[in-house]
């Protein structure tokens, strides 16, 4: 188990999002364009060519290189790798300070609940279009566990169901079993229709495999009580991206829950498509990535990061 790991790395996005501002507002405001032409607004020097990336696996940065390729306004631009919980502290002091960012954002995300935030537009397209995230399972789930495999194949919510979960962990600092706990006793009609007919199992054990992202430890941390209420002991393993799929694909894993599809993870899964199962979305297009900005930062397309 390694919900201690990532108790820490909660715990302590927690602390940085009580130090942040608190606006409240929607961080979409995609309409306004100031047509004044002149892209000169100085936060290229200002940021020293920076975007404040995460994890060097995540599909997001592979996503932001191509982003470094497309746009002649990034030529001089670097990507800087560290982790969500980094990259959220640096982008909540700079909120403190009203000082410019760019980081690799995502939905669903609770940065969006608690700052004003927008995405820059992506004209050439480098962040893909919305997305699914799916459940994939190892080949011979359903000979093997025919009743944990019902259940995943059943299992489909929405952005607003998970960003509950991932509001309690990071806002309100609960753990994410416990925040999954609530979900569950709060929504028993969606996990009922996720359940109805399957029958109970006794004790086996069933593993999952997640990425070190609060979209996956928030969706795990519900999962394991759909199971365990079921019968199953469950047992759940943070990896690496690119090793969640290897660990499918291997059947060192029963099933992952995060398959961002096609764009974000589209490499990894090319890689294992045809040793692993894969069971359709458990959330329909709502997935989403690109640039985030402060809503207070003067410009609107990643073409405008120029100078
Ligand atoms: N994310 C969240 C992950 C997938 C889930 C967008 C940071 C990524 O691989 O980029």
């Amino acid at each position: 188990m390694n919900w201690r790991q990532i108790g820490t790395v909660t715990g302590l996005s927690l602390i940085l999002a009580a130090a942040g501002c608190g606006a409240d507002e929607e961080g979409e405001n995609a309409a306004e364009s100031d047509e004044d032409g002149d892209a000169e607004t100085g936060y290229a020097e200002e940021l020293d060519y920076t975007i404040t990336g995460i994890d060097g696996g995540a599909g997001i940065m592979q996503a932001a290189e191509q982003a470094l390729e497309d746009y002649d306004a990034l030529d001089d631009w670097t990507l800087q790798s560290s982790s969500e919980t980094a990259m959220i502290a640096e982008m909540e002091e700079a909120i403190e300070n009203e000082e410019p960012i760019v980081i690799t954002g995502w939905d669903p995300h609770w940065k969006f609940v608690d700052h004003d935030l927008k995405y820059l537009d992506d004209p050439e397209g480098s962040f893909g279009e919305p997305e699914d995230i799916d459940t994939l399972a190892r080949q011979g789930l359903q000979e093997d566990a025919p009743e944990a495999y019902e259940i995943l194949e059943n299992f489909e919510w929405t952005a607003d169901d998970m960003a509950e979960i991932m509001y309690d962990i990071v806002v309100e600092g609960e753990e994410p079993l416990d925040a999954g706990q609530t979900w569950v006793d709060e929504n028993e009609d969606v996990v009922n229709s996720w359940t109805e007919g399957v029958d109970e199992v006794d004790g086996e054990t069933f593993e999952i495999v997640h990425g070190p992202w609060e979209t996956d430890t928030s969706t795990v941390g519900m999962m394991v009580h759909v199971l365990e209420d079921m019968g199953y002991e469950v047992e759940t393993t943070n990896v690496e991206a690119n090793y969640m799929y290897q660990a499918i694909a291997d059947d060192d894993a029963d099933a992952m829950l995060g398959a961002w599809l096609p764009y974000t993870h589209g490499d990894y899964y090319e890689d294992v498509e045809d040793e692993v199962e894969n069971l359709g979305a458990n959330m329909d297009g709502e997935a989403a990535l690109g640039l985030v900005v402060p809503e207070y930062m003067d410009i609107d397309s990643i073409e405008d990061l120029q100078e």
